[in-house]
């Protein structure tokens, strides 16, 4: 019956399917939106199992935007039940048709997503033009990348030594885990949902997903818009509630598989040892990062310039790739910092849905109180302020772009993220690539990398010898879906996107 219903919505009989809730209604950007503030299990939107919600709000002028159900653990265990039964059907069903699926969805966000950028914009400070090409944008690309691979999942056949006189057919398949848990951050909302969500989809799980408590909003949007492509009940559930009661529900649950977490170093530990504890659970961590980007004298400086600033202050800094510590060889260290600077007073803060705003508010206030934390911090061990390193007065929850030079090893703002506007830089001795290669190598953290050069022996000898999971060369923040992503170090395993998602069991077959 489900697939009959897929043929008509591919033919275009069936555009939409019929769904109805109670949607929140506001009105910005010039918009009328409409989205849900209730948990999604099972296709429905549903209060919270005691009634219990937290207030969602909005950190450009930090007035409420609306409540959001909060769920408990009862309602993890309702999610997780539903996502259970509904991975009988969905693993059966014909690959080619969870695809077409999920070409359908990413299909309706397109045609959605200027509310969803929108509505990203108010509950997460982006800048509206990005929202819309990263946010969102590369969310619908993720769909639709992995929508593409559902047919393409498959196993190998081996030669092994033959049981003569007979002879062997050795085969693997790639199987789908089960139910899966995924617990998001709060600096791409969306975007990390689609990262974590596709690939599993596409493989035949099943998902339980904790968006952040800070950001619940484009989330629930997607679960309505699932429901609308067709998504049968159970395959995707979204409850959003803290980390500590429902996050924890579902990485304790005995019946989710594997866990797929994007956050900080500290909590993805805290996941780990629970997955390890409750039923040995999968799991796949993205986590802090500290990435060195690193500049020598003979690069095309401009270049470099407005490379480093989009590495730092791209999405206010609440970027896990951020240029955490930028190194610049010490012949044209002024010359670059002058030019940093001059192009940093240029930014525009402001409005996010403003289109001539570059630098949105910061995501909440606890994030921005961590970042005058972080400023102070440097300040007293030593560090230069050159620039910014203050809240900007009035409401709203907006952060200058600092830059501190002067920056040493031993310092707590050479090793710790800031995931904030601020950048921090030291200088080198000329020529001293060893020297430089130990100072950037000296983190816990190895998730990107980057290095400015003319000279591609160099560039590719550092990118070698730097401990990251990705080394950007000329370039910066340049990810794709097709390229796979994730960290050295501590900041964690397991890949997201590309074809190296681990979202499977492979079983062995001997005939
Ligand atoms: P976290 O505090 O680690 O929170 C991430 C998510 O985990 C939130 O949804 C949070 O819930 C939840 N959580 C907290 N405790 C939990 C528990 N015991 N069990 C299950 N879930 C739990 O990080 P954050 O502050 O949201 O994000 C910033 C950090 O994430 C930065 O350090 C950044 O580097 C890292 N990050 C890394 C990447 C990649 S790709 N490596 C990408 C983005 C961010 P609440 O809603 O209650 O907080």
């Amino acid at each position: 019956k489900f697939t009959e219903a897929l043929i008509r919505n591919h033919r275009g009989e069936d555009k939409e399917q019929e769904f109805s809730y109670t949607p929140v209604k506001l009105h910005a950007n010039n918009k009328d939106l409409e989205f849900p503030n209730q948990l999604f299990v099972n296709n429905e939107f549903i209060d919270a199992s005691d009634g219990g919600t937290f207030t969602t709000v909005n950190p450009t002028d930090e007035s409420d935007i609306c409540k959001v159900a909060k769920a408990t653990t009862d309602d993890v265990n309702y999610a997780v039940y539903c996502a259970k039964k509904a991975f009988v059907e969905w693993k059966e069903m014909n690959a080619r048709d969870r695809g077409t699926l999920m070409f359908r969805l990413a299909d309706l966000m397109e045609e959605h997503q200027e509310e969803l950028a929108t509505l990203e914009s108010l509950d997460s400070g982006a800048v509206y033009t990005l929202a819309l090409k990263t946010h969102i944008g590369m969310s619908i690309q993720t769909i639709r990348y992995f929508a593409g691979w559902c047919d393409k999942i498959h196993g190998q056949t081996i030669p092994i030594n033959n049981a003569k006189p007979n002879r062997n057919l050795t085969f693997t398949s790639k199987e789908p885990i089960g139910v899966c848990g995924i617990i998001t951050p709060w600096n791409y909302p969306l975007m990390m949902l689609a990262w974590k969500i596709s690939p599993c989809l596409a493989a035949g799980n099943t998902v339980v997903l904790k968006p952040a408590q800070v950001t619940p909003l484009t989330s629930l949007k997607f679960a309505e818009l699932a429901a609308r492509a067709g998504f049968p009940p159970g395959v995707i559930n979204i409850l959003p509630g803290s980390g500590r009661v429902c996050g924890q529900a579902i990485i304790d649950h005995p019946d989710v598989r594997k866990v797929g977490f994007t956050g900080s170093t500290p909590v993805g530990k805290q996941i780990m040892a629970s997955c390890a504890n409750s039923n040995l659970k999968k799991c796949s961590l993205e986590l802090g990062g500290k990435s060195p980007l690193i500049i020598f004298a003979d690069c095309d400086m401009a270049k470099a310039v407005r490379m480093t600033l989009s590495g730092v202050f791209f999405n206010k800094g609440e970027n896990c790739i951020a240029a955490g510590r930028i190194f610049v060889e010490e012949s044209i260290h002024d010359e670059f910092i002058n030019k940093v600077i001059t192009e940093t007073k240029k930014m525009k803060i402001g409005n996010p849905l403003d289109r001539s705003v570059d630098h949105g508010p910061q995501n909440h206030l606890a994030h921005l109180n961590s970042l005058i934390d972080y400023v102070e911090r440097g300040v007293k061990e030593g560090a230069r302020l050159v620039y910014g390193g203050k809240r900007v007065e009035g409401p709203g929850l907006f952060f200058e772009p600092t830059i501190f030079t002067n920056v040493d090893d031993h310092m707590f703002i050479s090793k710790e993220e800031s995931f904030g506007p601020i950048m921090v830089v030291s200088s080198f001795p000329d020529g001293d690539v060893d020297g430089v290669i130990e100072s950037a190598n000296n983190t816990e953290f190895g998730l990107a990398s980057g290095v400015f050069t003319s000279n591609l022996d160099k560039a590719l000898e550092v990118s070698r010898r730097i401990e990251a999971g990705t080394c950007f060369i000329n370039t910066y923040n340049k990810t794709d879906v097709a390229a796979p992503f994730g960290g050295f170090k501590q900041s964690g395993f397991g890949k997201d996107l590309a074809v190296w998602c681990d979202v499977t069991d492979v079983p062995l077959y001997i005939i």
